[in-house]
């Protein structure tokens, strides 16, 4: 057998007449060019040594492989590619055996498709998610697979990116045995040396046919696929791509297939929403590290949790801990309140239950870890409790006072406030250092985003603490600092000004809704108002009918749930654009002495978008939140950014900040100091550098 080759990230061993390759390289065996040339130097002398009639691939560590190198995109390639590897891999003379455990994702599981047979121990996953890159798998992955399971399933697969466990895999045929958990390498081995002993073929998946003719003959499947996607995938360029190639897959032979499929890859990885998704994946793990808090950070055992309020928020924050096991303790003034937040938590768990994404046994055991109460004293045991009451500064105070008195030394007081000052609700009671701000997104029990919101005062373990318990309950925790609206809603704060200002100089609100969905967001600032319904804070007492919004809640136009808001609503929900709507803005315009006038879409995007981008700029110069990657992790998880375009901070950068800055000046000149650019902004810009390089 040829010697080791010294610093091989790739371990070869012999078993008898098997040698078995061992993957170990980082934490996920991503097939950078160093594992690349690993895998053929040891491949190819596995393959040469007379003495070893099969070969089998295992990943060290945690998993068999997370795919190619995702670092590695958009630079020059060195090295032997993905693609050429595999299909040398598949051309081997001896028969190759993959042992996945953990995860085969990506090229990862494209290695083990040009393997010639798999096993997988039952808790692997396996799958393709280059889709969720901005890519598609370009490593043989969209012409190998359906060749295995048939173009139907590939699509879903391919198109879908979630990861598959073993065991439905091998139902596929994708796996050919399972092994058991704790003896996967002995098991392929084992499997190796039956097909030695049996003399069994080199089977290669580019040599069947049999699946893929049900790509032919009824070509209608993939037409049928578009549509029924067409909504989650609108705005994406990578599910037509993936489509595309398999269809390829089901009419040209192998070879040109690849080809094919080589061919959108580069087109792909080339392109700004790939490079967008790429930067998302990076950004979101980035967020995750605080420069300060170090990851060995202690944090406090959270056992049991607190929640103040039994409204849409109190209820959606319990929902969260309660699906992760934790047990909650729910506290309302009222017991009608508190029935009601019962209730709706019930109906939740149970309206899943009925479309069959959990278990009509675990609506059970989740009521069963949730607690009720009218007294807050009960909070007593709670290591962790947020309070979701309505944002009155007044009432939160009284609140975090009488927490001082109640809970256990050590326990987290935080708050869901969305816009309120923190330090000021820590400063009421004596251990503002245990005080913090966990703001959720509603519906909270759906939306990924978790503002952590860092106090003056707030000490590290609690902010461990609250990063950590945020990711153990699914969500995606990004810290902020103090100020009015945090991150999220204070940029919000300015798209909504601009919107406003842009329906009194005459744009409908209809064609503001319009560019913004275009753009790619899920739904313009109008359709949002009339979901979260126009009445939030607003009395008939202290408005004065001065807003369009005024005036419209003063005709109980109050949104979706009053039937009409900006908008009118079907029983369906469905809407239409409003005459009442447009003839009450031309009222306020005309008061208020605004000249009416058209605008284009380009300065539709502009004035709503361009002032938030200025707004996150000097949120960066004032500290508010640690990096610009982290202001785009809240807008794509708290608002339904478009992750094809990276966050605001982000496509700031591909519109480029010259540009920007321009803008942002003409329009300055003409409405004022709104517009006026942060010296961010304007430094970067000088510089000839984006938010990227900061
Ligand atoms: C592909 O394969 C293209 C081919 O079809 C065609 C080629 C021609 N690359 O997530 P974690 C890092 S595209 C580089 O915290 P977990 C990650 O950033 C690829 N780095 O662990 C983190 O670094 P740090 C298709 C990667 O246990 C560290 O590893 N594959 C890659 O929570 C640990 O990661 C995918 O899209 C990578 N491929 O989750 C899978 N993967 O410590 C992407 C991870 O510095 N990966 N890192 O922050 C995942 O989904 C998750 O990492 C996984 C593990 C589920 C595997």
């Amino acid at each position: 057998m040829a010697q080791e080759v010294k610093d091989n990230p790739v371990s070869t061993a012999r078993e008898g007449a098997v040698a078995v390759l061992t993957l170990q390289s980082g934490p996920v065996n991503a097939l950078g060019s160093g594992l690349r040339q690993g895998i053929l130097t040891a491949f190819e002398a596995a393959e040469a040594d007379p003495a070893v009639k099969a070969i089998v691939l295992i990943g060290g560590g945690r998993m068999f492989s997370a795919g190619a190198d995702i670092s590695e995109f958009g630079k020059p390639q060195s090295g032997i590619s993905l693609p050429d590897l595999l299909n040398r891999v598949e051309a081997s003379t001896k028969p190759v055996v993959a042992a996945i455990h953990g995860n085969a994702l990506g090229g990862g599981l494209e290695t083990a498709l040009a393997c010639h047979y798999r096993v997988a121990v039952p808790s692997a996953k396996v799958g393709l998610p280059e889709v969720k890159l901005g890519i598609l798998p370009g490593a043989g992955g969209t012409q190998r697979l359906p060749r295995v399971v048939g173009p139907r399933k590939a699509l879903e697969v391919i198109v879908g990116g979630s990861p598959i466990g073993a065991k439905a895999a091998a139902g596929m045929g994708l796996i050919d045995e399972l092994a058991p958990e704790d003896s996967l390498r002995a098991h392929a081995v084992a499997f190796a040396e039956r097909v030695i002993a049996e003399g069994r073929p080199l089977t290669k998946i580019r040599d069947r046919n049999d699946k893929i003719a049900e790509g032919r003959e009824s070509p209608g499947l993939f037409a049928a696929f578009r549509e029924e996607n067409a909504r989650k995938t609108r705005g994406f360029e990578a599910p037509e791509a993936c489509i595309a190639c398999i269809e390829a897959a089901c009419r040209l032979p192998f070879d040109e297939g690849l080809a094919f499929e080589r061919a959108e890859f580069q087109k792909l990885v080339s392109g700004t929403q790939s490079a967008a998704q790429r930067y998302v994946f990076f950004a979101e793990r980035q967020a995750a590290k605080i420069p300060d808090v170090p990851d060995d950070t202690p944090a406090r055992p959270i056992a049991r949790v607190g929640v103040i309020g039994a409204g849409t928020m109190g209820g959606g924050i319990s929902m969260n801990f309660l699906n992760a096991g934790i047990p909650v303790t729910i506290v309302e003034t009222k017991r009608e309140a508190l029935d009601r937040g019962l209730k709706t938590i019930r109906t939740n768990y149970e309206n899943t239950a009925k479309k069959g994404r959990l278990r009509p046994e675990d609506v059970e055991t989740r009521m069963g870890l949730l607690s009720d109460t009218l007294e807050l004293e009960k909070l007593a045991e709670c290591d962790l409790i947020i309070e979701a009451v309505f944002e009155d500064m007044g009432i939160k105070k009284e609140i975090f006072s009488k927490l001082d008195r109640i809970a256990k030394p050590g326990a987290i007081l935080a708050s869901n406030t969305s816009y309120l000052d923190i330090d000021a609700i820590a400063a009421m009671t004596n251990r503002p250092a245990d005080v913090i701000g966990m703001h959720f997104f509603s519906p909270a029990n759906v939306m990924r985003l978790l503002e952590v919101v860092r106090g003056e005062k707030t000490a590290k373990d609690v902010i461990a603490t609250a990063m950590q318990i945020g990711r153990k309950v699914g969500k995606i925790p990004v810290l902020v600092g103090v100020c009015h609206g945090f991150v999220g809603n204070r940029m919000l704060a300015e798209r909504q000004r601009e919107a406003n200002r842009l329906i009194l100089e005459g744009v409908t609100p209809w064609d503001v809704d319009r560019v913004i969905y275009e753009f790619g967001l899920p739904m313009g600032p109008f359709t949002m108002s009339d979901l979260a319904g126009l009445d939030i804070g607003w009395s008939r007492e202290t408005n004065k009918s001065e807003s369009v919004r005024d005036l419209l809640c003063e005709q109980d136009r109050r949104g979706q749930k009053t039937g009409a808001g900006f908008y009118d609503y079907d029983a369906r929900r469905k809407a239409t654009p409003s005459k009442v709507t447009e003839e009450i803005i031309a009222k306020v315009a005309e008061r208020q002495g605004v000249k009416r006038r058209d605008a284009t879409d380009q300065e539709i995007l502009e004035r709503t978008l361009y002032p938030m981008v200025n707004e996150g700029a000097k949120i960066l110069e004032e500290g508010k939140a640690i990096r610009a990657s982290d202001i785009d992790i809240v807008w794509i998880n708290g608002y339904g950014w478009p992750v094809y375009r990276g966050g605001p901070m982000f496509w700031a950068d591909t519109v480029g900040l010259p540009k920007v800055l321009e803008r942002l000046r003409a329009y300055q000149a003409e409405y004022g100091d709104a517009f006026k650019p942060s010296a961010l902004l304007e430094r970067l810009a000088a510089e000839g550098k984006g938010f990227k390089d900061l």
